[in-house]
Order: C-alpha cells, then sequence, then structure tokens
C-alpha cells in the first residue's frame, strides 16, 4: 500500500492490518476441538463431488506428497482478532490441485474437508484465488501436530476459519452449503477487508437460508 501523503519518516508505519484486527507476536493455536492423530497409511486426500468426470479422485499421503511444491506469503488473519503476518506457507496450491482433478462446469462452491468432520464452504472462485494452498509447511518446516499437520488449507484474503487444519479432502459443489463455523454465526463469506465476522452482517445473496 503507498504511504498516505503528509506522512513522515518518523511516523510510526502500522503493518496491514485489516480493520479490528491487532498484530499478535507468535503463533497461537486456535481450533475447536482435539488434535487429531496422523496415520499415514489411513490417511488420503479426496476429491468428490460434482467433478468434471462424475469420479472420485484420491492420494495416498505418498502420492500427495510428490505433488508439486510451491510457497506463498500469506498473513493469517482470526476473526477473534488477532492476525499473524508474513508467514511462508509451503505446500500444493489449490489450482496445481484443482487441475489434477477439475470440477464440472456447473460446480461453483466447494467444501473443504477435515479431520473430524469440520468443515468449511467456499466459493469456486475464493477456492482458485491464486495463492490458495494446502499448505504442509510454514517457514520452510513441516506443520506441527496442533498447527494442522499433515495438511491444511490457507486462504490469504479470507478469515483463518475458511482454511480448516487437518484437512482430508474438497467437494466441489453445484449449490452453496454452509461449513460447520458458518451454521454457528460466523459469516458465509468470511472476507476481513469488509469485516465480514457474523452471519447477522450477510446480506441477500451472501449465503444460504439460515
Ligand atoms: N480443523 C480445524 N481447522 C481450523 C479450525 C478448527 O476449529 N478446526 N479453526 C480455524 C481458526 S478459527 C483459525 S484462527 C486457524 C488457526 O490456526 P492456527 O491454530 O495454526 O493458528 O485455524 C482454522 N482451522
Ligand atoms: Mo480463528
Amino acid at each position: 500500500m503507498g504511504q498516505p501523503v503528509g506522512r513522515t519518516s518518523r511516523d510510526v508505519v502500522e503493518p496491514d492490518l485489516p480493520p479490528g484486527q491487532r498484530l499478535q507476536r507468535g503463533w497461537p493455536v486456535t481450533h475447536y476441538g482435539p488434535v487429531p492423530k496422523f496415520r499415514p497409511e489411513r490417511w488420503d486426500f479426496r476429491v468428490f463431488g460434482a467433478t468434471a468426470d462424475g469420479e472420485k479422485h484420491a492420494w495416498t499421503h505418498e502420492e500427495f506428497s510428490a505433488l508439486p511444491y510451491a510457497t506463498v506469503v500469506a498473513d493469517l488473519h482470526c476473526v477473534t482478532k488477532f492476525s499473524m503476518l508474513g508467514a511462508e506457507w509451503g505446500g500444493v496450491l489449490a489450482r496445481d490441485l484443482t487441475a489434477l482433478a477439475p470440477p464440472a462446469p456447473n460446480a461453483t462452491h466447494v467444501m473443504v474437508w477435515a479431520e473430524y468432520g469440520f468443515s468449511s464452504n467456499l466459493r469456486l472462485a475464493d477456492f482458485l484465488s491464486d495463492r490458495t494452498i494446502f499448505a504442509t509447511h510454514k517457514g520452510g518446516e513441516l506443520l506441527t501436530a496442533e498447527h494442522g499437520f499433515p495438511l491444511r488449507l490457507v486462504v490469504p484474503h479470507l478469515y483463518a476459519w475458511k482454511g480448516p487444519k487437518w484437512v482430508r479432502g474438497i467437494e466441489y459443489m453445484t449449490a452453496d452449503r454452509r461449513g460447520f463455523w458458518e451454521e454457528r454465526g460466523y459469516h458465509n463469506i468470511g472476507d476481513p477487508w469488509r469485516e465480514q465476522r457474523y452471519s447477522y452482517q450477510e446480506e441477500p445473496g451472501d449465503g444460504p437460508e439460515l
């Protein structure tokens, strides 16, 4: 972002925080429920629902680990108002994964599924943003269990609950459906720059009836 006219070098330059957010030093752990145990032999990543070929697709952990690796520098904005800035995430871009198992032409939304049935819904365009990444690494190191090992989604331009930790698959949908937090009072879209925190702020067209 450009510097406002009149700012001098002595002014404290605040980092680029969305409205109502404050900077968090360190990296807190935030989630609902227990941390799942990773069992590589039982783990798979599935793409199902409205796929282009009508088939389900699945990758073992070994196969998933061989997919093209990319990095994205992105911030994490928790709806409870802390933000972590400038993390480098490494993993598989949502776009690259989707190219291997594309959606049907009439797919409009994605449900992202994680362990224990946790889910979050996204518009297909948000999911396919060029910086959405299924992260295995942060800062060049493997994720820790509490931060989502072996895989978490990061959607840089939305609140962090839109990025499930311990993600296990995606479901292409031909109509929108609410995920776990979106059913429980959080905004269906979740854009931090528009401060879309709660479902009562939704406008017609932002999401399915509650
Ligand atoms: N599976 C799962 N993923 C989740 C959550 C959750 O409750 N379950 N919480 C989300 C929320 S609200 C936030 S802020 C981030 C926190 O990620 P962190 O613990 O790595 O900081 O994870 C997101 N992913
Ligand atoms: Mo959060």
